[in-house]
């Protein structure tokens, strides 16, 4: 049986140009290595985020003090575990903080632990990462969802909702789906180019044109589906995460322009979005607090319409559970570093599917080349995965490791049920 013999944490840095925690473990000679990822639109009930905010050498901004608990406490007390044993590393990490939001070592400093320990233990046991998660056999692809337009706090131009993404419904496997995706971002640029307007790209790696309403940036992508010789509603489908916590104030959003209006006058513009751009599927329309919001949205909107809570449940389990109670949504996107471990994640994704809820594994918008996401994709039986576009490095390593997969799985590979 394999052991854990030294844990090496060291402060790398993201897609932001922000520091980070890496974590290498080993056993032996043999190690793995994890990054954590970091949000910038985060919920208020998210795992905390540990940086040296008092050292002004990288601006409150840097991670040695995780780095530090790494290699003096962490190590030590996971020194001799058996690799293999996730739960019991992962109560360890757990019991070594024991605070609720993880707020005295960190949820960063954790997270990288735990997933390098996950790494470890499927290159020790000699398969695939993504067959060391929840399915044993009849592995599937996740359909993406790709954010073509960053806007919100991902992005400097006026647009209030945060991510205008495109899902290639009618692909019939993971390498066409991205097929479906190229082509329509390849003709989205042009039109942008077309209109005088900036090709740049977001943090996510979607055009972040200079534009400010929501119908605006549906139009563009509405063209672009059609030059590309797709059906919207069919091909492919706009989804939108519209971060509403960022959009709340006195009870109000001010979501489909700078003027606030009541939740109803909110769910009634909602409504007329969906009809007008056949939209699929809409992330976080209201606030984190806001319960009674999300259950009488759902109250009026088709069932088939994928409403999935992000800052609502924070990958936390009660949360989930309150939910699910309330008939607040049918998804739950799922982010690895909002709980802080791997077996709290996975517990989550469980409870999830009893529930009958979708599950969307998902990037965040500072992240890295670490392509952790896309293995527990495929492992966990989840129907979509959230990597941003088809660009910059960080976002497209997920897609071309679940290329390997699709590759790997050959005759056998299926896509999810959507
Ligand atoms: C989100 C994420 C990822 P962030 O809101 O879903 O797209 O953004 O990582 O900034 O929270
Ligand atoms: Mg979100």
């Amino acid at each position: 049986m394999h052991k854990i013999t030294k844990v090496v944490g060291r402060q790398v840095f993201d897609s932001r140009g922000n520091p980070t925690v890496e974590a290498e473990v080993f056993s032996n000679n043999i190690s793995s290595i994890a990054i954590s990822p970091s949000g910038a639109s985060t919920g208020t009930f998210e795992a905390f985020e540990k940086r040296d905010i008092y050292n002004k050498k990288y601006l409150g901004k840097s991670v040695f003090k995780s780095v530090e608990i790494i290699n003096k406490k962490i190590s030590k007390k996971i020194k001799n575990q058996f690799v293999h044993n996730q739960e019991k590393i992962d109560h360890i990490l757990i019991k070594l903080d024991g605070t609720k939001q993880k707020s005295k070592i960190g949820g960063n400093t954790t997270l990288a632990v735990s997933m390098a320990v996950k790494k470890l233990s499927a290159k020790l046991r000699k398969i695939p990462l993504y067959k060391s998660f929840l399915l044993k056999n009849n592995y599937k692809l996740p359909y993406p969802l790709m954010n073509i337009i960053n806007g919100g706090s991902h992005a400097n131009n006026g647009l209030r909702i945060q991510e205008f993404m495109i899902r290639p419904d009618g692909a019939k496997s993971f390498s066409e789906s991205l097929r479906m995706c190229f082509l329509v971002i390849n003709n989205l640029r042009k039109i942008i180019k077309k209109k005088g307007l900036s090709t740049s790209v977001g943090d996510e790696g979607g055009f972040a044109p200079m534009i400010n309403s929501n119908e605006e940036a549906l139009k563009l992508i509405l063209k672009s589906i059609s030059v590309s010789g797709f059906i919207n509603g069919k091909d492919i489908s706009i989804c939108l995460d519209v971060a509403a916590n960022e959009l709340y104030k006195n009870k109000k959003y001010s979501i489909h322009s700078k003027k606030l209006l009541s939740t109803e006058q909110t769910i009634k513009k909602y409504v007329q979005l969906i009809k007008k751009f056949k939209i699929k599927s809409i992330e976080d329309p209201f606030s984190e607090n806001d319960w009674s919001s999300w259950s009488d949205f759902m109250n009026k909107i088709d069932s088939k319409i994928q409403i999935v809570g992000d800052d609502l449940y924070v990958t936390n389990l009660e949360r989930l559970n309150k939910g699910f109670l309330n008939n607040s949504s049918n998804s739950i996107l799922i982010k690895l570093n909002q709980i802080g471990t791997v077996t709290e994640t996975l517990e989550v994704i469980k409870f999830a599917h009893l529930a009958g809820f979708k599950t969307i594994i998902s990037h965040r918008s500072g992240d890295t080349e670490d392509t952790f996401i896309s293995d527990m994709a495929v492992g966990t039986n989840s129907n979509q995965i959230k990597s941003g576009s088809l660009s910059r490095s960080e976002r497209v390593a997920k897609y071309n490791q679940l290329l390997r997969i699709e590759e790997e799985l050959g005759n056998k590979s299926k896509m999810n049920k959507l």
